[in-house]
């Protein structure tokens, strides 16, 4: 395949409400498509899910702009390829960076599948036809008010229900929805917030039987996360931590939690989220699909990673309505009781709706051979 044409649109696309972590606030979700174009004329698409701030990953939009302007798309316009495996191996001088990889290998993918006939989820060897749905919740101005949103998503079916914490938002917010609810799957995400020395804190945790604490401590701590899961019962999951297969074989050694929250986006796309799966299976430790806040195109991506065999625990892929009045892409993603449905149409399984594109893009550029 030979891809003749690329355009970056830059989007912003309204949230319904503002999403709060431990590390700020995301009033809307700001992202940037990738749009391919091969010699045969098929359309491909990719998600750049980098934020305007560096504070999740050291991407950020603007960087990530200008790299696959630059430098990632005029090496891609020169060069043919067999599969979309074969871009991480073109890119492969490039030293993290996975979103804006991940941008490119999901729009190689999306084009693969069409020039082959198959669906995303067939492509990848997938071997489900629904994923289970749960949701994340960001930080609440208090305990009551986290409860009651934490039901008004159990009643709209979500079968594993995430809540973020940091330092004075933590033991007493989950206490309260675990009272409120004894028999629901909870989990919490710190996104970083603690440190080794907040251990006491951290281990009250423990009583409140949640099926995981991701990310508790600092991306690079894979030392003091295998010092705190040594004293805790309850798993730890990671996220920011883990952006290849490298990163994920160091947490098997060292035992630093016994979960990954795969992201396609953070890892550097989906051929990369299929090989740290497979990886994960082999060493016990179990996946799960995160999500950032994606556009229908990269919730498209993530319903397919979702269906590998190795995502063993509900993902954080919830309906396009969760986030977003209008998303980009049709039908909207939206739940089936506790599941979403995986399309089995060829490509992405949804369309893009240009109309909604040219309305929440703020920015295009093409990039020519
Ligand atoms: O830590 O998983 C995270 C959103 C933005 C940045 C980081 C994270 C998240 C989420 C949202 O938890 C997951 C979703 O897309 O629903
Ligand atoms: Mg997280």
């Amino acid at each position: 395949m030979q891809i003749v044409q690329a355009t970056l649109y830059r989007l912003s696309l309204p949230l319904k409400h503002p999403f709060t972590t431990s590390f700020g606030q995301l009033g809307a979700k700001q992202c940037l498509i990738l749009e391919l174009v091969d010699e045969l004329g098929h359309h491909g698409f990719g998600e750049g899910a980098a934020f305007e701030v560096p504070f999740y990953t050291p991407e950020f939009l603007d960087g990530d702009w200008a790299l696959l302007e630059r430098q990632l798309l005029p090496r891609l316009l020169k060069t043919p390829l067999a599969h979309p495996d074969d871009g991480d191996a073109l890119f492969s001088y490039v030293r993290h960076n996975e979103m804006a990889r991940a941008a490119i290998n999901c729009a190689l993918w999306d084009l693969f599948t069409q020039r082959t006939g198959q669906s995303l989820a067939q492509a990848i060897g997938g071997t489900k036809t629904q994923v289970e749905a749960g949701v994340s919740i960001g930080i609440q101005p208090s305990p009551a008010e986290l409860v009651t949103k934490v039901g008004d998503y159990l009643a709209a079916g979500y079968r594993r229900i995430k809540m973020k914490i940091q330092p004075g938002h933590d033991y007493d917010y989950l206490r309260a929805v675990r009272e409120a609810y004894p028999n629901a799957m909870l989990m919490a995400d710190a996104n970083s917030a603690y440190r080794l020395s907040d251990l006491p804190l951290l281990k009250r945790l423990d009583d409140l039987h949640l099926t995981m604490i991701e990310q508790p401590l600092g991306a690079d701590d894979l030392v003091e996360h295998a010092a705190l899961q040594a004293e805790l019962a309850t798993a730890l999951c990671l996220d920011e931590s883990i952006n290849s297969l490298a990163d994920a074989a160091t947490m098997a050694k060292l035992g630093s939690g016994r979960i990954i929250n795969v992201k396609v986006a953070r890892v550097g796309g989906l051929s990369a989220a299929k090989r740290i799966q497979d990886f994960a299976s082999q060493h016990g430790l179990e996946c799960w699909c995160g999500g950032m806040l994606a556009t229908g195109i990269g919730r498209a991506f993530d319903l397919a990673v979702a269906t590998l065999p190795g995502f063993t625990l509900p993902n954080d892929i919830s309906a396009a309505a969760r986030y977003f009045d209008q998303d980009i892409t049709t039908p909207p993603v939206t739940l089936n009781g506790a599941i979403i449905d995986v399309p089995t149409q060829v490509g992405l399984g949804f369309e893009v709706d240009q109309a909604a594109l040219a309305k929440f893009t703020t920015q295009t550029v093409q990039v020519n051979r």
